[in-house]
């Protein structure tokens, strides 16, 4: 096979966010972009393995899935890369290729996905590196791939290379002056369902799902990608009747909707919920990473909670009967309930940045067996992703450890340890200059040393300021410092407020406003976040100046 070197230009803003490279599809269909990033990808990524590596390649199946891995494929085989392993069509869930990386101990991994972006030919598309360990790569990766980025002038590739992806199979090229190329197309499930098998035991799930009396689940698959590995476990291995799984077939736009498993774009599960017909409920994101659990009538599980709930009941699961509960992590903006879970337990619990990437480190050093991020992303130290699929079996577990219904696994659950109200309010899509100049003025609030101290009352309620930063972290396994992760505004009585802006977006600016507040009085326990929140909510707004700067009355979503 021939292999051409192709003289290219930078691109501006091929800087890596949250989760990898998020952009509208026109953007990456442009010639030698998804090409100029990909390259970089390589270079920056893999380093002097780069000859002779293997990589693991997939995505969510959204539109320019396909597109993206042949070019993928072609700069590969160019740049000597030796085997590409390949999900059947390109489509492999976010778990699913971080397994695959420490299955087959690749050198990393090529995610294609824009996550809970909506997809299709005018929506989103985004790539994201994987490292050897199968977490997302660290910033000073990321870093140094927006570095090449922005010199590029030139890549290799094999202008005539093209796989069928369609069928299983193994193809193997010559590639003129660099040598043999692998590309071996695989099931999309078959690994992450026998990693599965390892955790959890499908015997006792088999009872607890699998027909007669047992506990009706729905599971809503939101036609992301974890479809077909929805269907595979709790249809054909756990004996669930088909109709407990809907939306299971992967479509490239999503069926138009916005594949994020929230109370708003979810919204369907939680009506079918509502009937009270089921007695769990679940759904994923479009990559399968992210969870929503819901019980009977809709009643919602707040990740925050669901994090705590799943530390506090480890040990029901197998896999941690073997390897034993090291520490717990949750990001900054997450709610603190499993802090006090930890503490309880005797535990180290850690609060890291927003994004699965800081919590790698911590797992490879032994130190972290569960994490979790308020914006419905659970996991644990099986691989090093957040495994939405993996989350419901964890509660599944539980369920059928404790031998009660998810209301009242998390009433024992705030009897026991208080309840941590939480909410998210998300402004998307605003105009970057006001969101930045909002930004400018709770930096000035931080700095200002008069600030500690400052009381605000609102609704009959006083908080008084006991502390007020820009969240910085110093990872405890390699020291490396991020700085700017989110201001904090934390009051006297452990309750916060925080901001940040999202990396995740594809344009314009997204404000996420977190709002915590915590109630050991179990009168308030059922009360609705909103109305707990309300003086806190409003005093974040006030401050913040955020309706005036955005001329936003309201959120566009509230989780
Ligand atoms: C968001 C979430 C963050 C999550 C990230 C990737 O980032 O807040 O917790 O890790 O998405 O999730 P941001 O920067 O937009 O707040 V996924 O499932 O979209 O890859
Ligand atoms: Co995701």
């Amino acid at each position: 096979v021939r292999v051409e070197r192709v003289q290219t230009q930078p691109f501006e803003g091929q800087k890596p966010g949250t989760s990898g490279l998020r952009k509208g599809v026109p953007v990456f269909q442009q010639p030698n972009y998804t090409e100029n990033f990909v390259q970089a990808t390589l270079v920056a990524g893999l380093g002097d393995k780069i000859r002779g590596s293997t990589l693991v390649v997939g995505g969510d199946g959204r539109f320019f899935l396909e597109d993206a891995v042949q070019i993928i494929i072609r700069l590969a085989a160019a740049n000597g890369v030796s085997k590409l392993i390949i999900g059947q069509k390109g489509v492999l869930s976010t778990p699913a290729v971080s397994c695959m990386i420490r299955k087959y101990q690749t050198n990393g991994g090529i995610i294609l996905t824009a996550s809970h972006n909506p997809g299709g030919p005018n929506a989103d598309f985004g790539i994201k590196f994987n490292c050897a360990n199968g977490g997302p790569a660290p910033e000073g990766v990321t870093n140094a791939i927006f570095e090449v980025t922005k010199t590029i002038t030139e890549y290799p590739t094999c202008p005539e290379l093209k796989t069928d992806l369609t069928a299983i199979g193994k193809h193997s090229y010559e590639i003129d002056g660099v040598g043999q190329f692998h590309v071996d197309v695989v099931d999309s499930v078959e690994d992450y369902v026998n990693l599965m098998k390892q955790i959890f035991d499908f015997n006792a799930l088999r009872e607890l799902v699998g027909g007669g009396n047992s506990l009706k689940v729905l599971i809503n698959s939101m036609h992301g990608v974890t479809g077909p590995y929805v269907r595979r476990i709790f249809v054909q291995e756990l004996g669930a009747p088909e109709s407990c799984c809907v939306n299971t077939d992967t479509l490239n736009d999503f069926g138009g909707c916005h594949p994020d498993p929230n109370l708003t774009y979810a919204a369907d599960l939680v009506e079918a919920m509502k009937k009270g017909e089921h007695g769990f409920g679940a759904a994923f994101d479009g990559d399968g990473d992210r969870n929503m659990i819901l019980g009977q009538n809709a009643f919602f599980v707040t990740p925050n909670d669901s994090l705590a709930v799943l530390a506090n009941n480890l040990e029901c699961i197998p896999y941690f009967q073997r390897t034993g509960v090291k520490g717990f992590a949750r990001s900054m903006p997450t709610a603190g309930a499993v802090d006090r879970v930890a503490k309880a337990k005797g535990k180290e619990c850690f609060e890291v940045p927003t994004g699965w990437k800081f919590f790698g480190n911590l797992m490879d050093a032994g130190r972290l067996s569960l994490c979790g991020e308020e914006s419905f992303g659970t996991g644990s130290d099986h691989i090093r992703e957040k495994d939405g699929v993996w989350a419901v079996l964890a509660w599944l577990s539980v369920i059928k450890y404790k031998k009660k219904s998810v209301k009242q696994i998390l009433m024992d659950h705030w009897h026991q340890y208080g309840r941590n109200f939480f909410t998210r309010y998300d402004y998307e899509n605003c105009e970057s200059a006001p969101a930045q100049k909002m930004m400018d003025i709770l930096e000035n609030f931080i700095k200002d040393t008069h600030s500690v101290g400052r009381k605000f009352t609102d609704c009959g309620k006083t908080y008084i300021v006991a502390k007020a930063d820009n969240f910085s972290y110093t990872d405890p396994i390699d020291n490396s410092v991020s700085t700017k992760q989110g201001i904090r505004i934390i009051f006297t009585d452990d309750s916060r407020i925080i901001f940040r802006l999202s990396g995740t977006g594809s344009s314009g600016a997204t404000i996420r406003l977190y709002v915590e507040g915590y109630e050991q009085n179990p009168e308030t326990f059922e009360q609705d976040a909103q109305v707990v929140l309300k003086p806190l909510i409003n005093i974040a707004l006030q401050l913040s100046e955020l309706q005036k700067l955005t001329g936003r009355a309201a959120p566009t979503v509230i989780t």
